[in-house]
């Protein structure tokens, strides 16, 4: 089969409609799981959800912790999984986190996430990515419109939209401190980008990405369609997003941080291929190719449903 979702590309092309279901299980029904068919539909029409099921303080800060000593490990802030602000020193992401937390490891393998995952995406998943987006006090920098899927699928090889992201706050996102904001029903649709992707873009993208941000003149039109939501909440906030919604974030200039954990999930139906708009595949920690979860910073199992 060719490319489903041409991107990258020397010009502007029309949006794609999207040619994978949002919910690959559309009853939610062969595995049985905690979300309700209204919670479904909602994911569905929206391409996100937040759940009632939250994080508890105890779990939230000892992330928090967890990062904070990394974020002081001179030998760890060398590893090119931890990803500084442009410009600065601060952390801003730390790639591959359940592998290097076994809580957070423990965390991925829950079966209340697991089982919500799964009634959407309709088959035994692993992670692709996991990370933390710190978004420190007053030196945070933002992140553009995109999509993920249109990352993963350029510069991964991620063939089909069938992956997802758990987001969990683990610190107030309120509308000062540079929230997530996603436009609602945007992932029905394929915004190829215009651009080719250079040689290891990753090591400047994961700072500021510059190739893969839609059209303006498309992010136009899908934000007239269904406007823009931001995810506040408190600490322990879980948020479900699909691979292809649009989303953002404004720089944090608030002298509050917003920290938030991401683990990303794709289906084992789902095997990452060549990429299809970059020269090489990206490093382990970023894309993990193995769903067994061979990466490069340590060995974790595919994660079991049943
Ligand atoms: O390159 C990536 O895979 C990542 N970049 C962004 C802006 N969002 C998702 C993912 O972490
Ligand atoms: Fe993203």
């Amino acid at each position: 089969m060719g490319d489903l979702y041409p991107t990258r590309l020397s010009q502007r092309q029309e949006p794609l409609p999207r040619q994978d279901p949002v919910l690959h299980d559309p009853r939610g029904t062969s595995t049985p799981g905690p979300l309700s068919p209204e919670q479904l539909a909602r994911f569905r029409r929206d391409g996100f959800l937040v759940l009632e099921q939250r994080l508890p303080a105890t779990d939230t800060e000892a992330f928090l912790a967890e990062f904070d000593a990394c974020a002081r490990d001179g030998d760890l802030l060398r590893q090119p999984y931890a990803v500084a602000e442009p410009g600065g020193e601060a952390l801003r992401s730390l790639f591959a986190v359940h592998e290097l937390s076994a809580r957070c490891d423990r965390l991925t393998r829950s079966p209340w996430l697991l089982d919500a995952v799964t009634q959407i995406l309709g088959s035994d998943v692993y992670i692709h990515q996991s990370r933390i987006n710190a978004k420190p006090a007053f030196t945070g920098r933002g992140f553009d419109w995109h999509s993920d899927f249109e990352t993963w699928h350029a510069e991964d090889g991620m063939p089909r939209m069938r992956a997802l992201s758990v987001s969990i706050s683990l610190t107030d996102n309120q509308p000062l401190n540079g929230p997530l904001m996603l436009v609602p029903g945007s992932q029905h649709t394929f915004l190829p980008t215009v651009g080719a992707t250079p040689q290891r873009y990753w090591e400047r993208s994961l700072r500021r990405q510059q190739q893969g941000v839609p059209e303006r003149e498309d992010l136009r039109r899908q934000i007239a369609a269904g406007g823009i939501e931001t995810v506040a909440g408190g600490a322990g906030t879980v948020l479900l997003f699909d691979c292809n919604v649009l989303h953002a974030s404004a720089d944090n200039l608030s002298p509050w941080r917003r920290s938030n954990l991401f683990f990303v999930y794709n289906s084992v139906d789902n095997p990452l291929q060549a990429p299809f708009a970059a020269n090489g595949p990206r490093p382990a920690w970023l894309a993990s190719r193995d769903p067994q979860g061979m990466s490069a910073v340590g060995r974790t199992p595919a994660l079991q449903v049943a």
